[in-house]
């Protein structure tokens, strides 16, 4: 009560809300006023903070982590009463003449919509230390990831202008969310590289903030244990976005603009817009063909991979936590598995006679319209379903090993909709995979033989098995991969192929840049840096760089080329980023076209 006296009226009022709500033990331990004054303010403002940045302040978020944990204490399911079953959805078979028809539709449609790329989250599992958009996407160019996503984001949006005779030349706004952990490097990485070629205004970056810690079943708030006068948090995950995006006033600015659609995608996967053409404008071709408000993006999932499995659940009797009767979303692995146990299915999740899950993969690239996303956020301020996953000491499940917070996201957007409200899926090519780079050595290692290692190595290679096989579909005579271990982990090592999103962004713009005529065997490396160069008649056996801005590759090039050299992750003589993916690049002998 003497301390109010320090306090501004608002802080009052959230110290009186804090009371209510049955947290008198943060301040129980306040000195009398005069000490430590300054920290009290301090206090507050972390408060406000936390009231101001969640959907319905921080009394809901005390609310809803009591009614969670009480659910979580009784072992409720919150799939309870759904029955899961494979659900159909959009197939694109690359190349095929549907897949060129909705890779159309698509380029047109892109110079309307805007990207979200979520990149709160630190990686903890990959071992790296940095921000991994700073992390080569591959080793042969050594561009980052945030370099080919914005590279990749230009060149839509020009040929999308280009196609659609847009006169405005229409910019595709990119959001990065970011969190405490890595919003400084983030923007570090974007001005010293001038924001690799997108204008700065272009880029919007809003930053996420951590949640409250809980110590105990009655949502008390954690005090910092090096700190009595901050409330401990930690991440309360990517689906924060939705509501940052709706807090931030841009999803009506975007609207005046006339964008439609909304496209979200992670920090970590390469083969997002480098390769997978279907990702992108394909899939953007469907939700427009379709008439799709959500549409997820998908791959064919190896059963128990650690990616979220789409699944139609249906309710037993219509009346359900989720508020609906039947709807298709991602349930997440680890619930995967024993879902599927609890209702008929012994096995659990197994590959089916395609070597696959029936249920396919969620990569989390979600595709919204933007209008109905509007609508939906103007009643939910952009709160997504949360669950919370406390480590308890014992059975009794009174006491926590260590504080806990409610969690959330982004792909469970689709919950709070409406029967009405299409949603749908798209997924891709067996041949393209998912790569995204997430294990460290040690832990890809253990990956079970057949499934996806989701490390550096298999996401670097991942990189120049889809470049190869894009250019044998069009004809080129790619020599076959070789089978190579590098820490630890068998992957196929094809040619590695290489290409700078200006070059081709659709297969129709790979067939037209190459001639069948060509061929490159499996230890060579081409590089294409620029939009008009033509494999016209080349044989590469070797390393060749094509930096020219015109030129027609033509004749045998040989030389001793480009070397893998194997490298052990705990020799601590290489860069960490390097040390990850287990193998360096030798630079030996190159043939470089740099004249303009
Ligand atoms: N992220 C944030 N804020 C957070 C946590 C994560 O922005 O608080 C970002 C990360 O930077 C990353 C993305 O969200 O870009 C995904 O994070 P993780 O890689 O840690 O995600 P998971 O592997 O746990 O799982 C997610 C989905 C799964 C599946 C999988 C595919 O939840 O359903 O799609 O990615 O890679």
């Amino acid at each position: 009560q003497k301390n109010l006296t320090v306090l501004s009226p608002e802080q009052i009022e959230l110290a009186k809300m804090l009371l209510l709500e049955g947290q008198k033990h943060l301040f129980e331990h306040w000195p009398e006023p005069g000490v430590d004054d300054g920290k009290k303010k301090d206090f507050f403002e972390q408060v406000a903070r936390l009231n101001s940045s969640y959907p319905g302040g921080l009394s809901s978020y005390i609310q809803n982590a009591k009614r969670l944990l009480a659910d979580s204490k009784v072992g409720k399911n919150p799939y309870d009463g759904f029955t899961p079953s494979v659900p159909s959805g959009q197939v694109l078979t690359f190349g095929d003449a549907d897949f060129i028809r909705l890779e159309e539709a698509g380029i047109k449609e892109a110079r309307k919509s805007a990207f979200v790329l979520v990149a709160g989250g630190l990686g903890e599992r990959l071992g790296y230390k940095g921000i991994k958009l700073a992390l080569p996407i591959e080793t042969t160019t050594g561009r980052c990831f945030m370099q080919h996503y914005v590279e990749s984001i230009l060149a839509l949006q020009e040929s999308s202008c280009r196609l659609a005779q847009d006169q405005h030349q229409s910019e595709i706004p990119l959001v990065i969310m970011t969190s405490d952990d890595t919003h400084t490097p983030t923007i570090k990485l974007l001005e010293s590289n001038n924001y690799f070629g997108m204008k700065s205004t272009q880029v919007i970056l809003l930053k996420q903030e951590k949640v409250a810690c809980l110590d105990d079943n009655d949502a008390t708030l954690a005090l910092d244990p090096n700190d009595k006068y901050k409330i401990q948090t930690k991440p309360h995950g990517h689906g924060d976005v939705h509501a940052l995006l709706y807090s931030s006033g841009l999803l009506n600015k975007w609207k005046q603009e006339g964008i439609k659609w909304v496209l979200f995608f992670q920090d970590t996967n390469g083969l997002l817009f480098k390769v997978d053409f279907p990702a992108i404008p394909a899939s953007l071709g469907v939700s427009v063909t379709k008439g799709y408000h959500v549409n997820s993006l998908a791959v064919p999932r190896k059963a128990k991979e650690a990616i979220g499995g789409i699944t139609k659940l249906t309710h037993t009797d219509g009346i359900s936590v989720l508020s609906r009767r039947s709807m298709v979303i991602n349930v997440e692995y680890n619930q995967l598995d024993p879902l599927l146990r609890a209702t008929g299915h012994a096995d659990g999740d197994v590959n089916c006679e395609t070597g696959f899950s029936p249920f396919p993969g969620n990569i989390n690239q979600l595709i919204l319209e933007l209008e109905p996303y509007i609508e939906e956020l103007n009643k939910t301020r952009g709160a997504i379903s949360e669950f919370v996953n406390p480590k308890y000491k014992d059975s009794t499940k009174t006491a926590f090993k260590s504080s806990t917070r409610l969690e959330c996201m982004m792909q469970d957007y689709p919950k709070s909709l409406s029967p009405s409200a299409r949603v749908g899926f798209t997924v891709m090519d067996t041949w393209l995979g998912y790569a995204p780079v997430k294990n460290n050595p040690e832990d890809a290692a253990k990956v079970p033989k057949g499934n996806p290692y989701h490390s550096a190595t298999s996401g670097e290679m991942a990189i120049y098995k889809a470049n190869s096989i894009i250019l044998k579909k069009a004809g080129v005579q790619i020599a076959d991969p070789i089978t190579d271990v590098f820490n630890g982990q068998e992957v196929e090592v094809w040619p590695r192929v290489t290409w700078n999103p200006k070059w081709a962004l659709t297969f129709s713009d790979v067939k037209r840049k190459v001639n069948e005529a060509c061929s490159v065997s499996q230890r060579s490396t081409l590089v294409i840096n620029n939009s008009n160069v033509i494999l016209d008649t080349l044989s590469l056996d070797g390393t060749l760089i094509a930096n020219e801005v015109e030129v027609k590759l033509a004749g045998a090039v040989q030389n001793k080329g480009w070397v893998l050299q194997h490298v052990d992750h705990k020799d601590s003589s290489n860069p960490e980023e390097i040390r990850i993916r287990g193998f360096k690049i030798q630079k030996v002998e190159q043939l470089e076209l740099n004249h303009v």
